[in-house]
């Protein structure tokens, strides 16, 4: 076995001293690469659970620990231990993937995943509930399709994000192959998961498994994406790396790096924030993966790991200053970035139904609440999109907001994917509100364990409710985004919308409003801790002032700044303080 403690460790941040490292560093580093005591604990028949600390590692193994939390108390109750399940997130750069890993996922889904598949935010498959002892079986079938759950959590690059926009096909398809490529460029390569998931043997020969990441990998999770204007639908400002594309006349030219995004906070500890990404300059299409490098580097190296709740990118972007951290980039990078390139962005959302691309083939964006997917009675939607993945012929992708695209289809095949869209209930978008269209929940209850509200299996009701007060106002095809979230950790990217609510407690939620409409600006908290009725009377008030006196075209976000309920933020588009008390 080789000897872990002579691999370097590259990830340091020589100010810190080991000593003083938080306790998730020393797991990491006494981890043998991501290994610890996974087999072990899988291999425990007397529990559902596996250990903490193997949880911990699991996680960059694209694997989470979870329990059933409906039925917790029940289960104390009955002195039994929590109902156990463990939620697997595929990893699929730019959520594109072909019709039999469709079928895979579909099996799985079925078989050992509570009969759902659930669409996330960030473009992939997230499957929950598969017992401890079926683990391998699931990650061993994603294998027979080349899919994984590699680096799908944990602190290492997740998921790649990339815009899906239709109408650009060649764009699309060379933005689409850079993301992938920065995907498998930034993944970690330890042997742990090959050894782990699919029993092989540990390569006697293997040193240095991680070159990048040494032992202690990456100071937190780290999120790159692809954005191709007009569409920002990745939210390109919430990521701790984005790439926006500049395309002209068709061809792509380069990117604009935009850096220190993220949306997680705490509500009891205002020195966490969210943060939109500060565009630092201009990079040519070849100079992608060296980017990618030379920002993690910077994080790497600089990222707080004494403090989790501090170690975002983000923050040490604000600790270190802006010019400071793009000087380091640059001395990394080995050239200066040119300046930015002028672009604009002008949704975050999905144009749902049909469209064509430039090479001629159709692309069709349905509507999926909340990503999730699920025989419902009287809309087998799971069972219809089954039945679309044995005829196409195309690709899937999944977009930012929890959407489907049936992509690629040849004009020849669309009549019988339209039949099947009918036959199974999967059409209809186009008579769903602007609002419904926009909105977006995070999973939270019952797997999350972090949610202190409900959120998917609330918000359609919500919509519902306030789309009644739309209708009265004339507004019911207004397109307005509205996100929620089970606590603050922003898993919706809730700050960047136009409504936005975060869980405080069952029933309860913060509401925030003012964001901008295509991702570029941060709301504000207008009210903490309150329930429907107080919400939805704010709202209503909002809403009939908005009807009476918007201006052509203006957006419900920037009417609530003009109208005064929400302050514009004049420099740094980084904060939104709390507001309590705004007189409605
Ligand atoms: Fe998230 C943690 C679900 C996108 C910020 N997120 C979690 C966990 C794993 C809860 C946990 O740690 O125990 C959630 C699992 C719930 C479940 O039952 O499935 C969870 N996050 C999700 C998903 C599934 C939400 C969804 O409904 O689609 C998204 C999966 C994305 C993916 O495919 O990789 C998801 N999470 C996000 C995003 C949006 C994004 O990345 O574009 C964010 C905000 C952006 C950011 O990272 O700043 C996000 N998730 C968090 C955070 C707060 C991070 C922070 O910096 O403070 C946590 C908590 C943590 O990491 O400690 C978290
Ligand atoms: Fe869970 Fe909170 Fe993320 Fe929702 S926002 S999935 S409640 S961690």
């Amino acid at each position: 076995m080789p000897d872990v403690s002579k691999q370097p460790d590259r990830s340091r941040d020589r100010s810190q001293p080991l000593d003083k490292l938080g306790p998730d560093e020393t797991l990491k580093a006494n981890s043998d690469q991501l290994r610890g005591t996974i087999a072990e604990s899988l291999a425990d028949p007397l529990t559902g659970s596996v250990l903490p600390s193997d949880n911990k590692l699991m996680k960059f193994h694209g694997i989470y620990q979870q329990d059933d939390r409906d039925i917790r108390d029940e289960r104390r109750h009955q002195k039994l231990e929590p109902a156990y399940g463990f939620m697997a997130r595929v990893r699929l750069p730019g959520g594109v993937c072909s019709p039999s890993q469709w079928l895979k996922l579909d099996e799985l889904g079925r078989a050992y995943g509570g009969e759902t598949l659930r669409l996330t935010t960030r473009q992939t498959f997230q499957l929950h509930r598969v017992p401890k002892q079926s683990l391998r079986t699931v990650i061993k079938g994603l294998r027979e399709v080349l899919l994984d759950t590699k680096a799908a959590c944990g602190d290492d690059a997740r998921g790649v994000m990339a815009t899906v926009n239709p109408q650009l096909s060649r764009a699309h398809a060379e933005v689409f192959a850079l993301a992938k490529q920065a995907s498998d460029h930034a993944i970690h390569h330890t042997g742990a998961y090959r050894e782990i998931w699919y029993e092989e043997e540990r390569d006697p020969n293997a040193t240095n498994e991680e070159p990048f990441y040494g032992r202690t990998y990456m100071p937190r999770k780290f999120k790159i994406g692809f954005a191709i204007p007009p569409s920002n639908d990745i939210d390109v400002y919430s990521q701790d790396l984005g790439f926006i594309a500049i395309v002209e006349n068709g061809e792509l030219k380069g990117f604009n790096v935009a850096i220190g995004g993220g949306m997680g906070r705490t509500d009891s500890a205002p020195e966490t924030y969210p943060r939109l990404a500060d565009v630092i300059g201009f990079i040519d299409k070849t100079k992608v993966i060296e980017t990618v490098d030379a920002v993690m580097t910077v994080q790497r190296d600089y990222g707080d790991r004494v403090e989790r709740a501090h170690a975002r990118f983000k923050y040490t972007i604000d600790d270190k200053g802006l010019d400071w951290i793009k000087a380091e980039i640059e001395r990394h990078l080995g050239f200066p970035l040119a300046p930015a390139t002028p672009y604009t962005f002008t949704t975050n959302g999905d144009p749902t139904g049909w469209t064509r691309g430039e090479d001629g083939r159709e692309h069709c964006t349905l509507f999926i609440q909340n990503g999730r997917i699920i025989n419902e009675p009287g809309r087998p939607m799971m069972d219809g999109l089954r039945e679309i993945a044995r005829i196409h012929t195309g690709a899937f992708r999944i977009t930012p907001n929890q959407n489907l695209i049936i992509a690629d289809v040849e004009p020849k095949a669309r009549p019988a994917i339209d039949k099947l869209l009918k036959q199974y209930g999967l059409d209809g978008f186009d008579t769903l509100s602007g609002l419904r269209l926009n909105s977006m929940a995070c999973v939270a209850l019952p797997t999350c364990g972090l949610a202190m509200a409900e959120s998917e299996r609330y918000l359609p009701t919500l919509v519902g409710k306030i789309e009644d007060i739309l209708a009265q106002h004339g507004l019911r095809e207004e397109p307005i985004t509205i996100r929620m979230t089970g606590c603050p950790n922003g898993c919706a990217r809730p700050y960047i919308a136009e409504i936005a609510l975060t869980g405080r407690a069952p029933g309860k939620y913060n509401l925030y409003l003012g964001g901008g409409f295509h991702g570029q600006r941060l709301n504000k908290m207008l009210l903490e801790n309150v329930g429907e009725s107080k919400i939805l009377a704010t709202l209503e008030r909002l809403i009939a002032h908005y009807a009476r006196e918007r201006q052509d075209g203006e957006r419900f976000g920037d009417f609530t700044i003009r109208a005064g309920y929400v302050p514009e933020v004049k420099e740094g588009r980084h904060f939104n303080d709390v507001l309590v008390g705004a007189d409605i």
